[in-house]
């Protein structure tokens, strides 16, 4: 069975491209999820610059196998979309490549692209780079992704030219495109490695001078370069927008109770979902969090899906190999918040000591303070 929702948009914006979403839910998505899941992709959409002109929620017990939301839903898409002079669908999964390929080839005339989930996050984080290293890694992520759908391109192409063994110039064109692909990401690869053994050469520095490292972690948006900054008063980027920040930024923090002095990071931050070609491309980035002494986890306490996001932050840790670390809950934003539940979570989040603290207020730092000198 298939149900879906459509929502018309209209917006005045103007030069930005025209974006219709879409996502597909499972029947037994709660409707408080299925909202949340929509929110964050408007947001990101937003983040990116794209102009929302429809939105629509598809439900379907699975995907279909050959375009991920079926060839009846796909064809009123495409209609709309031409209707509406539409520059990009984005669809809020992620997509085989035969299904990329697939949608494609039925828009691509019509000069209307394609994206999938980590298609949108990697455009985002294209627009964000700034650095050197970031951008290398970004690139990278985008070859692992794009590889396997080259790949499809390639078979699917051979098939049209006559089946195996014949080979087309479709196909070698192809075959060249892969090479190409992955002699880039070798020599990617080679260049990212530079930038991860100086980091690793710093990190060696700082261990034989003594110093402690607590890292910054936590959903994209929960203010971890506010908190960088507050306590530190280093300056680094602050957006309300999703990935403002993509490279680590190290400072120092004196710890004025244990008279100490440590190495506190503010880097990446997470997401649902968050691509697996994504994490692997920063891993050096993310280095600083595998190897702190202590996490900060800041949580956006006043964010509806809280709880959800702790917990998809928590997966990312895991699969950073970062899980044993000792953590801190810090609970930002609470100027946010009329009231705030400060027994239920010191309860639910005993372990992690939570603190309550609000960025912009300047609330609950030596709090913050005291108990990372006394976790260290
Ligand atoms: N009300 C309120 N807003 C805050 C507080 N701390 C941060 N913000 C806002 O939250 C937004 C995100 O802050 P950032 O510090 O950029 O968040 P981040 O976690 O570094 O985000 P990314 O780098 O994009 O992952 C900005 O608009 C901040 O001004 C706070 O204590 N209270
Ligand atoms: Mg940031």
């Amino acid at each position: 069975m298939v149900v879906s929702f459509w929502f018309r948009v209209y917006s005045i914006a103007m030069g930005n491209p025209r974006v219709i979403l879409i996502d597909v839910i499972s029947s037994h998505t709660k409707p408080e999820e299925a909202k949340r899941r929509l929110f964050e992709l408007e947001s990101l959409t937003h983040t990116y610059g794209g102009m929302i002109v429809v939105k629509v929620i598809q439900k379907r017990v699975t995907p279909d196998y050959k375009t991920y939301i079926g060839p009846g839903k796909l064809q009123e898409v495409v209609e709309l979309a031409e209707l509406e002079k539409v520059d990009i669908i984005i669809i809020n999964n992620l997509l085989k490549p035969h299904q990329i390929f697939n949608i494609e080839r039925m828009v691509e005339r019509k000069g209307i692209k394609v994206w999938d989930r980590i298609d949108l996050i990697l455009k985002i984080f294209q627009k964000h780079a700034d650095t050197t290293e970031a951008k290398l890694q970004i690139r990278l992520a985008g070859i692992r992704h794009m590889g396997p759908r080259i790949y499809r391109m390639g078979l699917e192409l051979s098939q049209q030219a006559g089946g195996i063994g014949t080979r087309g110039s479709g196909e070698t064109n192809i075959e060249q495109m892969k090479r190409h692909l992955a002699e880039e990401e070798r020599t990617i690869k080679k260049q990212i490695g530079k930038y991860s053994n100086t980091r690793s050469l710093h990190r060696d520095r700082r261990q034989r001078l003594g110093f402690k490292t607590v890292s910054i972690v936590g959903y994209t948006n929960a203010g971890k370069s506010s908190l960088l900054n507050v306590l530190t008063k280093k300056g680094a980027y602050v957006a309300d927008e999703l990935f403002a920040t993509l490279d680590t930024r190290v400072s120092k923090l004196w710890l004025p109770e244990v008279e100490q002095q440590v190495l506190l990071s503010d880097t990446i931050g997470f997401i649902q979902d968050l691509p697996p070609q994504l994490i692997q491309a920063f891993k050096s980035t993310l280095e600083e969090t595998v190897h702190a002494d202590l996490i900060l986890h800041v949580i956006d306490a006043s964010d509806p899906y809280m709880s959800e996001k702790i917990e998809e932050v928590e997966e990312v840790l895991v699969a950073l190999d970062a899980a044993e670390t000792p953590k801190i809950y810090v609970f930002n934003k609470i100027d946010n918040l009329k009231r705030i539940p400060k027994v239920s979570l010191r309860k639910k989040y005993k372990e992690f000591k939570p603190v309550f603290v609000s960025c912009k207020d300047g609330i609950g730092l030596d709090d913050l303070k005291n108990i990372i000198g006394s976790s260290i």
